[in-house]
């Protein structure tokens, strides 16, 4: 049977909950037609992440990788277009690091696409209900960090597996924290990312769709 990795991350930046993990544990050993899902969950420290993400690729075989994470503030399901080769952190991860204006991989590629179908993804959460959006950026903290090393590591050792990021929005839970956040239920969170994993088994060349950014 086909697998499909899904990871989520630790709970960062003084909240309780991460919904990326609330997610990906929630769809753990489900089925998706024929796939079954297999959750992970992976700490927000630079570096580290990055290795127990290789093992867990290394361990189940999967042929699609869909890496989670928040992005507080953000309305939709972004489904990230590309990861890049820099770190600059606006926060300490959780084991007290804060890199500047370093690589991912040194002497890496400056940047590598998701190899997930981006825009027939964010059509199809779309369809169903559910706001979605491409996004042009991941950001240059431990989200992205993770998008590049997952995609160095297809690129470099295993370039049948086909994978991406895509960021989730805050919980309405978490959002009556912090006054004026932008919130989606984590049930339609965890249906999007379903659906997500549904149209990339189904999907092998993108559609042409525009969901580009002017800004
Ligand atoms: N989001 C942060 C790090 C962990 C997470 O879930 C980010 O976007 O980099």
């Amino acid at each position: 049977m086909t697998t499909v990795l899904v990871t989520g991350i630790e709970p960062f930046e003084s909240d309780p909950t991460n919904p990326s993990w609330d997610i990906a544990q929630a769809l753990d050993s489900t089925q998706v037609d024929s796939a079954v899902i297999v959750a992970r969950q992976l700490p927000c420290v630079f570096g580290l992440a990055n290795e127990i993400l290789v093992d867990a690729i290394e361990a189940t075989s999967p042929a699609l990788v869909f890496a989670l994470g928040l992005a507080t503030g953000r309305t939709e399901i972004s489904v990230e277009r590309v990861a890049i080769n820099v770190i600059d952190a606006r926060i300490p991860d959780n084991a007290g690091n804060q890199p500047v204006d370093t690589p991912v991989v040194a002497d890496g590629p400056t940047a590598y696409f998701s190899t997930l179908p981006i825009k027939a993804i964010v059509h199809a959460l779309r369809e169903a209900g559910v706001p979605a959006g491409v996004s042009q950026s991941a950001g240059t903290y431990n989200c992205n960090h993770l998008f590049y090393g997952l995609m160095h590591h297809i690129a470099m050792r295993a370039p049948q597996v086909r994978g991406g990021f895509i960021h989730v929005p805050t919980t309405p839970e978490l959002a009556a924290r912090h006054a004026g956040r932008p919130s989606l239920s984590i049930d339609t969170q965890i249906k999007g990312i379903r659906l997500a994993v549904r149209t990339t088994l189904a999907t092998q060349s993108d559609l042409k769709m525009s969901a580009g950014a002017v800004h």
